[in-house]
């Protein structure tokens, strides 16, 4: 059985397990939103972990099988699927990061008499192989389905990256002083202080540039929300903790612990700081937005796979630098990522060019398409097939 088409508005079911942090839930929550919002899809998630999806909607109720939030239908994905007819079959099925669907979904996308349009959302890379097995089809080996592969990228060709509509005006509106008051309680801070955010795994290398920033001759601010490298900034600090609304000071260096915002709200740190230290993929992506310098802390993989990622990444982005700063800012990305020692000073005496890259990047990167609206494009000609 299909989902009720009462309007001409497509039903899309997305499937999101949950594998460590926020990442995972934090992908499809902000592509669920923006089918909904703006292309008026009917969007179902299933996710295995509600608990990780309160931190990024805190109107998510974790003891709840199904829910509603932002016009999204939420279920808890935890116990197996009613088998066959009873199903309820979306128009578009999206499996994140090759989650695997329940087989009892499978059958029933196979039964439903228009198939699907389904989708594998792969995880976000600038490598160049990823245009060449971009939306590449595989048939199913059992059933008459076939899956495309969809590769969000840096570059032409690609799936591109999730952009909202309203990002760039929301950033324009956005009231800096308001924010300091709200957020960390204190005034806005002079525009001789650098100020930095830091949202990062744990990093042996955070406290070579703490002692960077405490002995340096500039005071800088550090914004810290509270998360897995908090414990590091304590021990810096000499404090038993770091955790929000708390407050350290060490020679040129200030830290102030934020709380754990609401996803729509995470964008804002980035435009309040001068750098933003982001990781994984959500993060990452929305600091190439906020226009700003920043430095990425990749998820480690195994094997140093994620090292050419990362010199893909930094291949597109530092491709408009001149080479004094293309060279500093690929050193400090690879000390941070734990190949070397940063060193604070060369990187941040590229900052003007830094800024200018930061404000071009984002226009190039606008250029290949948002994320969702090259998903709704795809599945457009499909389901009209
Ligand atoms: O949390 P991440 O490290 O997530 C992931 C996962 O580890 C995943 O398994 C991995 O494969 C993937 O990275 C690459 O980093 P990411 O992707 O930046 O997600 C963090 C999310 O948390 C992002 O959506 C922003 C959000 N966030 C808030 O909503 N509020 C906050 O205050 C902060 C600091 C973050």
């Amino acid at each position: 059985m299909s989902l009720p088409t009462a309007s001409s508005e497509l039903a899309c079911d997305i499937f999101c397990a949950v594998v460590d942090n926020f990442g995972d839930i934090g992908i499809c929550w902000r592509l669920a939103r923006q089918l909904r919002a703006e292309h008026g899809w009917r969007v179902r998630v299933f996710v295995d972990d509600l608990n990780v999806f309160h931190a990024l909607c805190p109107e998510i109720d974790a003891t709840l099988a199904r829910q509603e939030a932002a016009g999204v239908v939420i279920e808890h994905w935890h116990a197996p699927m009613p088998a066959g007819d009873t199903l309820e079959i979306a128009d578009v099925v999206i499996e994140a990061f090759a989650c695997e669907i329940p087989h009892a979904y499978i059958s029933a996308m196979a039964c439903r008499e228009r198939k699907p349009v389904w989708i594998n959302l792969e995880y976000l890379s600038g490598e160049d192989w990823v245009t060449d097995f971009h939306m590449r089809p595989s048939l199913h080996p059992r059933y008459p389905l076939e899956k495309s592969f969809f590769f969000p990228g840096l570059g032409a060709g690609t799936g591109g990256v999730i952009k909202e509509s309203d990002l760039d005006a929301r950033r324009a509106r956005f009231d800096a002083n308001a924010w300091w008051r709200e957020r960390v309680g204190i005034a806005r801070q002079a525009r001789a202080k650098t100020v930095v955010s830091i949202f990062a795994y744990e990093n042996p290398t955070v406290d070579a540039l703490l002692a960077q920033w405490r002995d340096g001759g500039a005071p800088v601010v550090l914004l810290m929300p509270e998360g897995r490298i908090s414990g590091a900034i304590a021990r810096f600090f000499g404090l038993p903790k770091f955790a929000a609304g708390a407050s350290a000071q060490a020679g040129a260096l200030e830290a102030h612990a934020l709380e754990f915002v609401a996803q729509p709200r995470f964008d804002e740190l980035l435009w309040a700081a001068d750098i933003n230290f982001v990781r994984g993929e959500d993060s990452f992506v929305r600091a190439q937005w906020a226009a700003k310098p920043f430095v990425w802390h990749i998820y480690p993989q195994a094997d140093d796979a994620h090292v050419p990622k990362l010199d893909a990444a930094l291949a597109h982005y530092t491709a408009g630098l001149a080479s004094a700063a293309r060279d500093a800012m690929t050193r400090f990305w690879h000390a941070w990522n734990g190949n070397g020692t940063p060193d604070w000073v060369a990187f941040w005496s590229h900052r003007r060019e830094l800024e200018t890259r930061a404000a071009q990047w984002a226009t190039e990167l606008v250029r290949i398409g948002d994320l969702a609206g090259n998903l709704v494009s795809h599945a457009n000609t499909r389901v009209s097939r």
